[in-house]
């Protein structure tokens, strides 16, 4: 049987439908896998031979178990190195400097079978920009608005955590059309949850001299929602604190638009300290021990002074 193992986002399911398919149309057997949501890596005991990896960026992972396969295809679009091994066929435009918008987008490329999951995947990862591509619009015949909901509620099964909603999400895009896949009961409960949730952290907030502060404990992964949901309502740089997201802590913070807050500096500071920190110019997250929380906040703390 052929492994699909993709991320647990709406790019990586699309992508992985895709892939099965592809699989389906050749008479192959085949089924899916995420790895535990938020560790990136392949998942142990699979004894399968053939091995597909989807729109998750673990190029080093897969060189290390490349032996025990007889065949792995790696699709990818972010920025990474190249697998140099006889048995990986590598395939990811990045590597000749081509942007794509997503993994679904490589993957229907090299199989040539294109279907509204090519165009669901890159709505996932870019959102409305995937609309410029004229493309997008003549694969998705949905309008914008249903499509940016049905990939919130694709996206559901990860912020609730829940990682065989997120492998069974491959198989109901593999059978069912765009509208019925915005009438599913549990994505649609699912995001009910998440809606109360977020309320309720952000009743938590606090607007001090620096930030609008957040201190919070949850299980769904909403961090980076609720930090953006303050920031766009406050126009203040937000600071969110997950103490405790299903056993590690969780530290947000987002720059409001005209604020001069060094994110990137954040960043690399944080990474010198060997904290798990990452980001872009305008958010920083870091994942770390429950008790190693006041020292970030100390490191940002200093920046800030500084
Ligand atoms: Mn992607």
């Amino acid at each position: 049987m052929a492994c699909i193992v993709h991320h647990w986002d709406t790019d990586g399911i699309s992508s992985a439908a895709i892939v099965a398919a592809v699989l389906d149309k050749k008479g192959a057997k085949w089924y899916n896998l995420t790895p535990k949501i938020g560790e990136f890596d392949i998942p142990e005991n699979i004894d399968d031979s053939e091995l597909y990896v989807v729109d998750l960026n673990i190029p080093e992972k897969v060189e290390v178990i490349a032996a025990k396969f007889e065949r792995i295809f790696f699709f990818d679009h972010h920025l990474q190195k190249r697998i140099d091994l006889p048995n990986v066929v590598h395939v990811n435009p990045n590597l000749d400097g081509m942007n794509y918008p997503s993994a679904s987008w490589v993957v229907s490329e090299h199989f040539k079978h294109w279907s509204h999951l090519s165009a669901l995947g890159a709505i996932g990862d870019i959102g409305e920009k995937a609309f410029e591509i004229p493309e997008v619009r003549r694969l998705f015949g949905m309008n914008e608005k249903d499509a940016l909901r049905l990939v919130k509620l694709i996206d559901s099964s990860y912020i609730v955590m829940d990682k065989e909603g997120v492998e069974r999400a491959v198989k109901l895009l593999f059978q069912k059309s765009p509208a019925e896949l915005l009438e599913i009961k549990e994505w649609n409960k699912n995001l009910e949850w998440i809606e109360k949730e977020i309320e309720r952290i952000i009743s938590l907030c606090e607007c001090k001299n620096r930030f609008c502060e957040v201190f919070f404990t949850s299980n769904m992964n909403v961090i980076s929602a609720v930090a953006k949901r303050i920031s766009w309502e406050l126009k203040r740089d937000v600071l969110a604190v997950n103490q405790d997201f299903n056993g590690k802590a969780q530290i947000y913070l987002r720059k409001a638009a005209g604020s001069e807050l060094d994110i990137p500096k954040i960043i690399q500071r944080l990474k010198q300290e060997g904290f798990n920190s990452g980001g872009k110019d305008e958010v920083l997250g870091v994942i770390c021990e429950k008790e190693e929380v006041e020292r970030v906040l100390e490191i940002v703390d200093e920046i800030i002074k500084n």
